[in-house]
């Protein structure tokens, strides 16, 4: 079960779609983890040869004939000519591309063969969080336009063989960039593993697993992105609101709330929201037709915020709900059961519904499936009684009807009631029902031909009374005749 809000603004929605039209990278989980061993990678393979170095407790440091350098904080040394190093921090840079900072407890070797200088060796230790921070110069071509530099922390209980076998659990993950983005602030226990020294090169993906318990994405004008909630880690997790797009991480019983500006000129289809499996919640909001909302599996409820949008329920019983009185909107249910209903406020932009089987109003609640369950119920209540159905009464037997009560069973339920019994008698006769549910169901007089046909199967038993009541409420005449009056929707009150 997760809980999705999203609330971004128009200035927001414009930086991310002129970052996307330059970088249109999609941020993964994946990506986040290689960039930071092929960092590591990077650093360990092109800097084998130092220009100079100093080691001296309690700092120490190695330069580089590129400029880069590392650094050494917190640092303890043992033995003269060769021994044990520990640090607290160290510092790899790269001028004009990057800082990778690891901090914990660091251990190393070092020795000073007779035939060369200093000779380092990594010994391992304990990481709690490694830092990579972009140092890219404006006129780079991998400089980010709109975002700028990107400072990336992971924070857990890290172990490295050397720069590039990098196992670990990662508790949480710290983005921020100088621009547009403040933070990505992701929190878990994210797992990753045999990641070798093909993940440097860049010719595979760190390994990962585990589990992302929240997402906190915060743009510079307060425009958020908030997910609760476990979400299984994959090098492929997408970590902004993209992920919305993807049913598949929104399986269980979900509350996602998307709001927009009003009026935008251009939206990724990624902004649609997707329950997926469960029952969900979903409440839209902003952008009209450019925003939309899919259920998916599971009994789901759509909250429409406002109007114009595009909204799928799935299998399962969904309801849409508007805000303000009925009679404020005009209803147009499907004829065909698999078409698109429509929603309009007055005066204002349409909704389009498919696979919403019921609406709700601040003062009403309306049936769409009109050729499903309530139209069943409806149209064999107004045969059997020949009235009106009233609203509790009818919610009554659509509650029914959802459960799995068949036409012909409600229509026994019926027969046996007193208002039935006050209407076609306690033991009517063959001729008198056939008389009655003509009238009563089809609004008019038996043909001979049909007379005919009803008594003698009624008279011989081959149909009972109550079958034909049911097959005269859904033959294809009385359909035709009821569709008028409940194309609008089936008004009732919802029992239970
Ligand atoms: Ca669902």
């Amino acid at each position: 079960m997760n809980t999705v809000a999203l609330n971004f603004s128009q200035a927001t929605l414009d930086a991310l779609a002129a970052q996307r039209a330059t970088s249109p990278s999609i941020p993964t989980l994946g990506k986040v983890f290689n960039q930071v061993i092929q960092a590591g990678y990077d650093f360990a393979a092109n800097h084998y040869y130092y220009s100079d170095i100093l080691l001296e407790a309690p700092e120490g440091w190695l330069t580089y004939p590129d400029g880069a350098y590392q650094y050494f904080y917190g640092m303890t040394k043992t033995g003269t000519t060769s021994g044990a190093i520990t640090a607290t921090r160290l510092e790899d840079y790269v001028p004009d591309a990057y800082k990778l900072t690891y901090d914990g407890q660091l251990k190393f070797g070092y020795s000073t063969p007779a035939d060369s200088g200093t000779v380092l060796t990594n010994e391992g230790g304990t990481i709690n969080s490694v830092t990579l921070e972009s140092r890219l110069a404006a006129s780079d071509t991998r400089y980010d336009p709109v975002f700028g530099n990107t400072v990336t922390t992971l924070t857990g209980a890290l172990s490295t063989i050397d720069a590039v076998q990098f196992n670990s659990t990662v508790t949480s993950i710290d983005i921020a960039a100088d621009h547009v983005l403040a933070s990505t602030w992701i929190s878990g226990a994210i797992t990753a593993s045999g990641n070798t020294v093909d993940v440097g090169l860049g010719t595979s993906s760190a390994t990962l697993g585990g589990t992302i318990t929240s997402l906190v994405q915060t743009y510079v004008d307060g425009s958020t992105l908030t997910i609760s909630g476990p979400l299984t880690a994959t090098a492929a997790l997408v970590l902004d609101e993209r992920i919305l797009a993807d049913s598949a991480y929104f399986s269980g019983n979900d509350t996602i709330s998307v709001t927009l500006p009003a009026s935008v000129t251009s939206l990724s289809s990624a902004y649609s929201a997707n329950g997926g499996d469960g029952d969900d919640r979903i409440t839209i909001t902003g952008a009209g037709s450019m925003l939309s909302a899919h259920g998916g599996n599971g009994n789901d409820t759509i909250v429409l915020g406002d109007h114009g949008h595009t909204v799928t329920g799935g299998a399962g019983m969904d309801t849409a709900i508007f805000s303000g009185i009925r009679a404020a909107y005009t209803v147009a249910a499907s004829t065909s059961g698999t078409g698109t209903s429509t929603v309009t406020l007055n005066g204002g932009a349409s909704d389009v519904l498919s696979g919403i089987e019921r609406i709700q109003f601040d003062n009403a609640y309306v049936a769409l499936d009109i050729t499903g369950n309530a139209g069943q119920a409806y149209r064999l209540y107004q045969a059997a009684f020949h009235r009106t159905p009233d609203l509790a009464g009818l919610g009554y037997w659509i509650k029914q009807v959802d459960n799995g009560m068949s036409v012909l069973e409600m229509a026994k339920n019926f027969s046996r009631s007193v208002e039935f019994q006050s209407l076609y008698g306690v033991s009517p006769t063959n001729d008198e029902l056939v008389t009655n549910f003509y009238r009563n169901a089809l609004h008019r007089e038996a043909e001979p031909a049909g007379r005919a046909y009803w008594l003698d199967v009624l008279d011989r038993g081959l149909v009972t009374a109550t079958e034909m009541l049911a097959f005269f409420s859904e033959s294809a005449e009385n359909q035709a005749a009821v569709q008028p009056v409940i194309i609008t929707g089936i008004a009732y009150t919802p029992y239970g």
